[in-house]
């Protein structure tokens, strides 16, 4: 299909055509500048390559023509949401976050100017009319996890189609039964919106179907451990956020083909870093797309990241859905307790987090662990003073960073990393 094609799909969604041709030019140079001048990629990233190129383009028109059909298309913020629901149902389920300045001035018409650029920026691209995936969806769905999300979804409600879900604070039994019945209210309102019902047979199809991404991004994860490093840590981070908007399982093959390659490579004893290359591990808010600043930062110094403790990252894959069950009720209750697993920095105590990041330091056999936090995110700003402690008594060299998503603390970014490297020589 060719961009003119395009030019009138983006027209009927009534995107900005201007601005958003200005986007897709920053976007591209951004995107050639980060990913394209690594050395040694694999040849399974030239189908990230290709579906990173059509973001805009090919995926939107599949969003389009599921919609022809009659499907519904949703959208989300936030890894709580349950997308094998969505999936029984027929819908297509798409991650809206936003990861890129866009549309500020109007996002704080909205919403207060210390909020942060995660919140903005999905609000932003609203607001000016860039986003073709928020354009394109029936239901967008937003849960209660941090008060800035939450206050944002009813300035948002304005704007779209919201339907919020209550994500509980604790991981108490009550908590879990609060949990529960919002699934169950959640569920209506997929059936309700799409016509639909949800059966034993098609939730089961779902979980199988998250289950195998799932599973492979594991496996990427194990894979990437390996020394030398067989992959960028930019690398993975851009197949983690592209798994929250395409096809699931023609993702999901196209992950376990780049995965037979880095069996490959990893058995050659070839890397895309120097063995001796400082290891690090990325802790705390998410990278939404097209996020790659302190990857490249890190990376662009000399060292290689072999993982990410965050939403868009291992929170996200780390839990599978049991799938031995067979009951309607009984895979209710299985979804219920994976996701009630996630240690979203929104909790109270939070304690999980803390283990699970010590226990993927140790594992991946880390130098240090660069705790990541978007300004103006008091969750993960609190629990980084509890990371920090946590790492240090463990003996694992840890430094925090506070950014957003301007271009403007880039150079300081650098020093502050390439310091901590040589604490860490
Ligand atoms: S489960 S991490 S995706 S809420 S950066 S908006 S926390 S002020 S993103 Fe998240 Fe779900 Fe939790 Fe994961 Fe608020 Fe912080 Fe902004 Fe954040």
């Amino acid at each position: 299909m060719t961009q003119e094609a395009y030019r009138e799909m983006w027209e009927n969604l009534n995107l900005d055509i201007a601005a958003h041709d200005g986007l897709l030019g920053v976007l591209g140079k951004f995107y050639g500048d980060i990913y394209m001048s690594q050395q040694g990629r694999l040849g399974g990233m030239e189908y990230l390559d290709f579906v990173l190129s059509e973001v805009h383009g090919l995926r939107i028109k599949e969003l389009q023509d599921a919609k022809a059909q009659g499907r519904k298309i949703v959208g989300t913020f936030c890894v709580f949401v349950p997308e094998e629901l969505a999936l029984a149902v027929d819908a297509v389920q798409v991650g809206l976050c936003a990861g890129a300045d866009a549309g500020k001035e109007a996002a704080e018409t909205l919403v207060p100017r210390n909020t942060c650029a995660l919140i903005k920026s999905f609000i932003g691209f609203k607001l000016a009319r860039l986003c073709p995936y928020t354009e394109s969806c029936d239901l967008i769905v937003g849960e209660t996890t941090c008060d800035g999300k939450k206050k944002a979804y009813e300035a948002f409600a304005e704007h779209a189609p919201m339907y919020v879900m209550e994500v509980p604070q604790t991981k108490s039994p009550a908590a879990r039964a609060l949990w529960k019945e919002e699934m169950l209210r959640y569920m209506a309102r997929l059936e309700a919106l799409t016509g639909k019902k949800v059966t034993a047979e098609k939730l089961a199809e779902a979980i199988r179907t998250v289950n195998a991404r799932r599973r492979a991004l594991q496996r990427l994860n194990r894979l990437r451990a390996a020394v030398p490093a067989p992959i960028s840590g930019r690398d993975v981070l851009l197949i983690n956020q592209v798994s929250f908007y395409d096809d699931p399982v023609r993702f999901t093959a196209s992950i376990n083909t780049l995965c037979d390659q880095l069996e490959e490579r990893i058995k050659a004893g070839e890397g895309v870093a120097p063995k001796d290359a400082p290891r690090l591990m990325l802790s705390g808010c998410p990278m939404a797309v097209p996020n790659w600043k302190l990857p490249y930062v890190i990376e662009s110094s000399g060292a290689i990241i072999v993982g990410e403790e965050s939403c868009i990252g291992t929170r996200n894959t780390r839990d599978l859905v049991d799938e031995s069950v067979r009951t309607l009720e009984e895979m209710l209750d299985a979804l219920a307790d994976r996701y009630m697993k996630i240690d979203c920095a929104c909790f109270t105590p939070n304690n999980e987090r803390l283990e699970n990041i010590e226990a993927m330091a140790t594992d991946l056999k880390v130098d240090g662990v660069i705790q990541y936090a978007l300004m103006f995110c008091q969750p993960y700003a609190h629990e980084g003073i509890k990371v920090e402690k946590r790492l240090t008594a463990a003996s694992i060299p840890s430094m925090s960073l506070e950014t957003d998503y301007s271009m403007e603390d880039v150079e300081q970014l650098k020093t502050r990393v390439e310091a901590f490297l040589e604490t860490l020589k």
